[in-house]
């Protein structure tokens, strides 16, 4: 199919949805300088993910958790969102977007003006201690790792391996059912069980550089970069309000 037939065939399904969600993972962060897990030149390609993003790893030996992971987190803090996440904000914003469901930490879609933001990988905002639980701003981080309440480490409010899911992850599938659209953008679609999430929707279409398990699935599927998809998107539909437009 020719890539224009396919967009026409995208910004329909869209005008025709009465309900569409984005899932979003690391690609739609690649463009504001934070690399990816699982492109060939992305993290995991240099390093064990078990051996540095475990829980066990932080139980193990938190001065070296910290010291490899405050680093790119640090980089996610700094990082400013890009043309892909202002064009979801702005999809929400004319009502044809109802939300955001990502396996980002770095909070990039709320800093574009997303307001319906589901992260189901956790985020930066917050640490909790592993013995009593209580709860500092992630900022301490950068100062210390144990509790001052009981001494045992903190750790980060984000998802490692080996972890179970948080409740941002049962409210997602919640939003999702009766999804009739969702727009899988700049994910590998690999980890699980977000990776179930796609099933929960109608229609699904996948818009990501590489080949995804799903794609066989999917009902449209654009291997490219998602900025100059979206803007395409949005100079189609940036003129018009969707079922959620609240007139404010
Ligand atoms: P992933 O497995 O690294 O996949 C990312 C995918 O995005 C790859 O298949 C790339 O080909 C694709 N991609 C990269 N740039 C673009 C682009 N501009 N347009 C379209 N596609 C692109 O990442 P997932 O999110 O699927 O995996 C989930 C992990 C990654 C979650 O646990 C995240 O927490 C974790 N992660 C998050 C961040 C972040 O918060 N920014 C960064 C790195 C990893
Ligand atoms: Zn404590």
């Amino acid at each position: 199919m020719k890539r224009s037939t396919k967009i026409n065939a995208l910004v329909q399904l869209i005008q025709e949805s009465g309900k569409t969600l984005a899932l979003t993972g690391a690609g739609v962060s690649t463009g504001s300088g934070i690399p990816d897990f699982r492109s060939s030149s992305g993290l995991w390609d240099l390093y064990d993910p078990e051996e540095v993003a475990s829980i066990q790893s932080l139980r193990r030996d938190p001065a070296k958790f910290y010291k490899f992971n405050l680093r790119w987190w640090e980089d996610c803090l700094k990082a400013r969102p890009n043309s892909i996440h202002g064009d979801l904000a702005k999809l929400e914003q004319l009502g044809w977007l109802l939300g955001v469901v990502t396996q980002n930490i770095d909070g990039l879609h709320q800093r574009a003006g997303s307001e319906r933001v589901w992260e189901v990988h956790g985020h930066l905002r917050t640490c909790c201690c592993l013995g009593c639980g209580a709860v500092y701003p992630f900022s301490i981080l950068r100062e210390d790792y144990q509790c001052s309440a009981c001494g045992e480490v903190l750790r980060p409010d984000v998802v490692l391996f080996a972890d179970s899911m948080p409740e941002a992850f049962s409210v997602a599938k919640n939003v999702l059912s009766g999804c009739q659209l969702l727009l899988a953008i700049g994910t590998s679609l690999q980890v699980q069980p977000v990776a179930q999430l796609p099933m929960l929707a109608r229609r699904l279409v996948i818009i990501n550089q590489e080949p995804t398990p799903l794609d066989d699935q999917a009902d449209l599927v654009f291997h490219e970069d998602a900025a100059g998809l979206l803007q395409e998107v949005v100079d189609r539909m940036g003129q018009t309000t969707g079922p959620f437009y609240i007139p404010r």
